[in-house]
């Protein structure tokens, strides 16, 4: 299902005068508007293929309904959302999940709702039916090396895809650790993992990125074998410079300063991208600012600082993606709640006004340094965003449209209300 672009000027028709109402508002405030709507304008989130129906637990999985029933129904979910925000111009592939069975018509049915592929995610974390060895004491860590050499082919295989549809980089999240003391020999777990990834990276063509996820914990609930960013930049220094740090805001311990992480990762030039979502316990995978939409926003002020320090493309230079899973929301409506909360959190970094910061900071004036982020954190940017989203030929309120075109209703009358998406 498409919303019809007529449908979106009629919606933007009947709120217009209120959106220019609030954007004169907030646009006498700031100097440079036009070209922080123009750096908004450029901004493309990848969502996450694996996140396009309802996601579950062990606990349970409750299907909303209208889930795409293959890659082409998933990209055509990501048209529309793309349609109405303008800001999720790509898709995240997860292998085997989502095996482009023609690629060539896939990436034409991409093209046509200007659709790009962004990383290419690979998956040794679970046993597919045919599979000659099992994964179950991990996949790169393995100390038999022909699980290990089975996890390398795999991974060279998921760029062969990706070289086929246009990505330009791969996603290693490797779920290898352990469960209890005395599973696992850390070092030699740690110097499997390196010599497997070398023989991945060695695989990756030239302008290509791979970008190695860390995560503190499960499935395994001892140890992780890429278990935090210091791991993660051990393994990327080791293995080059087309290999980068992935940070997933979920995959932290309680209370870790994931800016401080961001902003030294940025310094060392290895950080790679972000997998957005949001949490309060674990890898709940909740809806990105929905807990923590000031740590978000800190985020965002530290990227802009070091991105800025380095003259990087803010939109190009970094991996924009989502990864979350929709247990009790409708999968789209989430998925642009989550754009929406990365476009404030941006919007409002970048009205952070950095001499009077920098001032304080050298003055260790605590409470003005403190008083400027927070300024900036307060301040309604909602209507800069939707003007971006104007400017762009976007809907000014993309989910009161969603709604007002009943589009679950309509693709569970296309798809049937049985219909389960791949993926988490
Ligand atoms: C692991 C992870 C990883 C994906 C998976 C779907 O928790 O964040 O990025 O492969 O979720
Ligand atoms: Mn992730």
């Amino acid at each position: 299902m498409q919303i019809e672009k007529n449908k979106i000027d009629e919606h933007n028709q009947s709120l217009i005068k209120e959106h220019k109402r609030r954007f004169d508002f907030i646009a006498a405030e700031i100097n440079n508007i036009d070209e922080i709507i123009e750096k908004l304008r450029t901004f493309q989130i990848a969502i996450p293929s694996w996140a396009l129906g309802s996601g579950g637990t062990r606990f349970g999985r409750f299907s909303i309904g209208g889930e795409p029933r293959n890659l082409e129904e998933k990209i055509e979910d990501i048209g529309l959302l793309h349609s109405l925000n303008k800001n999720s111009g790509a898709i995240s592939l997860h292998i085997p999940w989502d095996i482009p069975s023609d690629a060539n018509h896939i990436k034409n049915l991409a093209a046509q709702f200007d659709i790009k592929f962004d990383a290419m995610n690979s998956n040794t974390f679970q046993d597919q039916p045919n599979q000659k060895l099992s994964y179950k004491f991990g996949s790169m860590q393995h100390v038999d090396k022909a699980v290990r050499k089975q996890a390398i082919e795999h991974n060279i295989e998921v760029i062969k895809y990706g070289i086929e549809l246009g990505s330009k980089s791969l996603t290693v999240w490797l779920s290898d650790g352990s469960c209890f003391p005395g599973q696992l020999n850390f070092r030699k777990a740690f110097q499997n993992t390196l010599e497997s990834l070398k023989e991945v990276y060695a695989a990756l063509p030239n302008d290509w990125k791979m970008f190695v996820e860390y995560k503190a914990y499960e499935p395994n609930f001892y140890s992780t074998t890429v278990g935090d960013w210091g791991q993660s930049l051990l393994y990327t220094n080791k293995l080059g410079d087309k290999a980068y740090t992935l940070v997933d805001l979920g995959h932290h311990l309680p209370n870790a300063n994931i800016e401080q992480i961001v902003a030294l990762l940025l310094m060392e030039k290895k950080l790679g991208g972000f997998h957005f979502n949001d949490s309060k316990y674990g890898d709940d995978d909740l809806t990105t600012g929905s807990i923590k939409p000031y740590q978000l926003f800190l985020i965002f002020n530290e990227l802009i600082e070091g991105m800025d320090a380095r003259n990087m493309n803010h939109a190009k230079d970094l991996g924009w993606m989502i990864d979350a899973s929709h247990n009790v929301k409708d999968p789209l409506e989430d998925l642009l709640q989550s754009v929406e909360a990365i476009m404030i959190a941006y919007t409002q970094a970048l009205i952070i006004d950095r001499k009077k910061l920098t001032e304080a900071q050298n003055n260790n004036d605590v409470v003005t340094g403190q008083e400027v982020l927070q300024n900036a954190f307060r301040t309604n940017v909602r209507p800069l965003v939707a003007e971006a989203r104007l400017r762009n030929g976007g809907a000014l309120q993309p989910i009161q449209l969603f709604r007002n075109e009943s589009v679950r209703k309509n693709l569970i009358n296309q798809r049937g209300l049985k219909t389960i998406a791949t993926g988490l």
